[in-house]
């Protein structure tokens, strides 16, 4: 597939990506566009079959976290005390911003992770009245972490900013752990079942145990018996993907499973984060695991004859 027809698909892959998030509740993307919520309610006036950009990607295709500005929004870093994160977000006028809508809880959700996919934290900063949010240093040891800032500014869709933030001193690099289905955490073990793919909704079911027993008592967090974020090893495009279902529903148990819908923007390796509260207190399970190909591969191709020379990449030659 040459470039251009490559994009192309692409674009077009992610326009159903959010698509679906939207109109189904599904979420691929900011905390903003929950499953909670009534999609009719929560994004009146956002028609997913049109261009609209979808929820915390740019216009043209682009996942979420990827960028430091957009749409007029800035994520700068601001003075801070040691042991302190400090940062604003400025708005189309140049001026921060101190008008933000409740999303899940909370105005502000920073996600902040090391280069290669270690120290993994969510955390929830304070604003001040001048829009300066602070946190205590979400930073786990030497190294440049990637901060991601997932909010709403009031009145704005939904946007996820990323900057980098460098801690002085050397850091050795950790290899990315092989793909697994299960994981370990605080004497819980998480098993992982189903499988990403490139351009299609993902079933993934995580269900909790501990001590080989199912845990049937999760605890809501921030609205939901679990949060995922997902992110693409090699420039840590972020999603947020959110359960199907939601405590109190009626239909939702708080355990074992937690079930998500979750597209991935592109076939390769992610690094999931599953954020669960049990007994009071919140832990992170993480998983990596590989996106295929999905229906992408399934797509009319361009005609063969022109292409062989600059089509490395392509689905074809990519093995
Ligand atoms: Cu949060």
């Amino acid at each position: 597939m040459n470039t251009p027809a490559k994009l192309g698909a692409f674009t077009l892959g992610l326009a159903v990506v959010f698509g679906l998030a939207l109109g189904a509740g599904h979420v691929t993307g900011p905390i903003g566009a929950n499953a909670e919520e009534t999609p009719d309610t929560a994004h009146g006036g956002h028609d997913s079959t049109t261009a609209a950009a979808p929820a915390g990607s740019k216009p043209g295709g682009l996942p979420a976290g990827l960028l430091v500005s957009d749409r007029g929004y800035t994520l700068t870093k601001a003075p801070a005390e040691k042991d302190e994160f400090a940062f604003r977000v400025t708005g189309p006028d140049g001026r921060p911003v101190t008008a933000f809508d409740l999303e899940h809880d909370k105005r502000m959700h920073l996600i902040v992770v090391r280069r290669d996919l270690a120290g993994f934290q969510h955390v929830h900063p304070q604003m001040s009245d001048d829009g300066t949010w602070r946190v205590a240093s979400p930073f786990g040891g030497p190294g440049t972490y990637r901060a991601f800032a997932d909010f709403k500014p009031t009145g704005a869709d939904p946007l996820v900013l990323g900057i980098d933030v460098t801690q002085a001193g050397g850091a050795t690099p950790r290899p990315l752990p092989p793909p697994a289905t299960t994981a370990a955490v605080d004497g819980y073990t998480l098993t992982l079942d189903g499988r990403l793919e490139s351009g299609r909704t993902s079933k993934l079911t995580l269900s909790v145990s501990r001590d080989g027993k199912p845990v049937t008592d999760l605890q809501p967090y921030l609205a939901a018996y679990g949060h995922l974020v997902a992110l693409r090893d090699g420039d840590l495009a972020y999603l947020h993907v959110h359960p199907d279902g939601a405590p109190g529903d009626g239909r939702t148990r708080p355990g074992p499973d937690i079930t998500f819908f979750a597209e991935v923007p592109t076939a390769g390796t992610y690094r999931l984060y599953l954020d669960f509260q049990h007994e009071g207190k919140v832990r992170t399970a993480e998983f990596t695991a590989v996106a295929g190909d999905g229906p992408t591969s399934e797509r009319p191709q361009p005609r063969p004859s022109k292409s062989a020379s600059d089509d490395h990449g392509s689905d074809d030659h990519s093995h």
